[in-house]
């Protein structure tokens, strides 16, 4: 097969040359025969786009009809799986004309959305929303036809791209290497009142939500809804074997006879109390287990999926063989909790699974800005449970399992007496004993899979960090940062790099001035650095201005995100003190009026709200200082 895009996948996973057993993968999924690669069967059978399977018509169609099977699977969520993606032919002819369209490079968020809604996964969408399905679900948890559908699922774009179109008009969706995936036919564009959004889907508009953060935050502020026409599929480069549209695990389920399929989703690695609760899920229904992971987007902080997947594959040893099957979902989680499990369901619904596994705290964004809960830890169990019947997925609840070491084995937290000694680590313990390099008990988990987890999350101390000095000009950032970096040297155990405020201006952001614009685009910058310095083991040390919370905020997230510390430095000598050292003559241009835009002057400095450190060089000594940061950086445990 050549060509580009979705072709090439069939190619580059190996499913279509009849091979998907993997290294571990008695239980993966075998494609082989749906393919229609086997013998006596021919390409043609291939869906447009590559991944659809048995197309109307095809051989393999007629046969999946002709016994039934699909038939007998639970329909999908509005009746029918909407397959978004065209036929070669109109294929070829878009792409021809699209040149001259409108065009919007997609953002991680929407081409994990893109994927869902081309594929059908979130059937019965056939698009980004218009205003009246949104708002509807927005209020009511339905689609404007009134069926059930909790979660809004736009396309956000900025002003300036929004103001030149109008209904009707084609804007095509391209990856960020401008590869064209669909053709939308815009239908609606909006302003979303995104606080009203923020509040009826999420519950709050605490910005410690992950889900409020992206939309007040990261989201741009026009909305834009309509039909989609999927030309390619985003790409995949990563665990192939494991990837499948609704379209291909439901016909898996009828190759192999599954009628009955429990779903379990997970952002997280998986462990023996995880395991303990799929199986006796599964059990209990008498249904085959899909384990489905979530790879699109997740909490930010999680641990990677390429980390994630390598232990579910080996988590996948120890289950059942012939009932047992892993597939991964690249849904963007909004971490919604209750709203967001119905809309788990609806979706493995699409996917062809009868009943689906909520547990304790389903996609839960942990605590708000106050220390508390979100959700209620049953609040989403209860929400699908009042929709179950009218949605046709049925639920399966679980309590939290937890390990009876009398026992010697896990059970549901409700089964257990008194008398029983209960062993159970939280997420937290783990990843400080993963932080520390501290043992990991053998009934908590799998020896491969923790090795796994510390091959790519070693302890702090191995770990990359950033120190990020924030203050006015004449603060003292550079001194600190020159010396920290010298400091740190002469430790030894790390690379080093200094992006110093003036520095960086000379080497990376030449063209920039000091508009609100430009400085926040001056930090993202450092933040991208800071954050692969920080993925690679590194330390970075960052001393510009930085004048802006909300950036320096986003500087954080990028950095965390790359599974490195953050340490936030707040230089704050005074005003009057950095003006009166004015060792570059700077402050008395800015009072003179020949500077413009001069911090602290006549542009605005929002100090941090809880940095890790607050150091006034007025008050200490440069060798201080250094020593408070590296005791900082010990306690962190990044240092030792
Ligand atoms: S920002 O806001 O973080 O992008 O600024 P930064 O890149 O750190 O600024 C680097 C140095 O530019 C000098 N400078 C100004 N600072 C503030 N406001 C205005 N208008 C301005 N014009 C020039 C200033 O000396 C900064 O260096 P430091 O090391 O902070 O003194």
């Amino acid at each position: 097969m050549s060509g580009k895009g979705a072709d090439e996948k069939w190619t580059r996973s190996g499913r279509c040359r009849g091979e998907t057993r993997g290294p571990i993968s008695g239980k993966m999924i075998t494609l082989r025969l749906l393919c229609g690669n086997g013998p006596g069967q021919s390409q043609e059978n291939h869906p447009p786009g590559g991944r659809g399977i048995a197309p109307a018509g095809s051989v393999l169609h007629k046969r999946l009809k002709e016994k039934g099977w699909m038939s007998d699977l639970i329909a999908p969520h509005g009746g029918t799986l909407k397959d978004r993606m065209v036929d070669p032919e109109t294929r070829g002819t878009l792409r021809g004309q699209l040149v001259d369209w409108p065009s919007w490079d997609l953002t991680a968020r929407q081409l994990c959305d893109l994927e869902m809604l081309l594929t059908g996964a979130f059937s019965p969408l056939e698009g980004f929303m218009g205003k009246a399905d949104y708002e509807r679900v927005r209020d009511e948890m339905r689609l404007a036809d009134g069926t059930v559908w909790p979660m809004p699922v736009t396309l956000d774009v900025t002003e300036a791209f929004a103001d030149a179109l109008s209904s009707g008009d084609r804007v095509v969706l391209r990856n960020p290497e401008g590869v064209p995936l669909a053709v939308l036919e815009v239908s609606d564009v909006w302003r979303p009142d995104r606080v009203a959004e923020a509040k009826a889907v999420f519950g709050s508009d605490d910005r410690a939500h992950a889900g409020v953060n992206y939309l007040l935050n990261r989201a741009h502020p026009v909305y834009v809804g309509g039909r989609l026409t999927g030309l390619d599929l985003p790409a995949h480069h990563d665990f192939n074997h494991l990837r499948h549209t609704p379209g291909e695990l439901r016909a898996m389920c009828a190759e192999r006879g599954w009628r009955r399929v429990v779903a379990f989703q997970t952002r997280n690695p998986m462990h023996r109390a995880h395991q303990e609760l799929t199986l006796r899920a599964a059990r209990q229904v008498e249904a085959n287990l899909l384990i489905q992971p979530v790879v699109g987007m997740t909490r930010p902080g999680d641990i990677d999926h390429y980390t994630r997947v390598r232990c579910y594959e080996h988590l996948l040893e120890t289950y059942p063989e012939q009932t047992t099957a892993l597939s991964l979902l690249p849904l963007a989680m909004r971490m919604g909790g209750p709203r967001e499990a119905l809309w788990h369901a609806l979706i493995r619904k699409n996917y062809g699974c009868t009943h689906f596994i909520v547990g304790r705290d389903h996609a839960g964004p942990g605590k708000n800005s106050d220390g508390e809960d979100f959700y209620g830890p049953y609040e989403a169990q209860e929400l699908v449970r009042r929709y179950q019947d009218e949605i046709g997925i049925e639920m399966v609840p679980f309590q939290m399992m937890v390990y009876v070491e009398e026992r010697g084995q896990y059970v549901p937290v409700d089964e257990t007496h008194e008398t029983d000694t209960v062993l159970s680590i939280s997420g937290t313990e783990f990843r400080r004993r993963l932080r520390e390099g501290v043992d990991v008990p053998a009934w908590f988990s799998y020896p491969r899979v923790v090795e796994e987890l510390r091959r790519t999350h070693p302890p702090r101390h191995r770990q990359g960090f950033t120190v990020f000095f924030t203050g006015l000009s004449g603060a003292g950032k550079s001194t600190l940062a020159n010396a920290l970096r010298v400091k740190l040297l002469e430790m030894g155990g790390r690379a080093v790099t200094l992006l110093d405020g003036d520095i960086v201006r000379k080497h990376l952001s030449s063209e920039l001035g000091f508009s609100r614009e430009h400085r926040d685009l001056n930090i993202r910058r450092i933040g991208f650095v800071a954050s692969e310095i920080t993925k690679n083991g590194g330390a970075a040390i960052c001393a510009p201005i930085a004048p802006y919370r909300q950036t320096r905020r986003e500087v954080r997230e990028m950095v965390e995100e790359a599974g490195g510390g953050m340490i936030e430095v707040y230089v704050s000598t005074p005003l009057a003190v950095c003006e009166q050292r004015d060792r570059k003559g700077l402050y008395a241009k800015a009072r003179a009026g020949e500077i413009k835009g001069f911090t602290g002057i006549d542009d605005p400095y929002e100090p941090p709200e809880d940095p890790e450190l607050e150091i006034d060089t007025a008050q200490c000594s440069v060798d201080e200082a250094c020593q408070r940061i590296l005791l900082k950086l010990e306690a962190l445990g990044f240092v030792r």
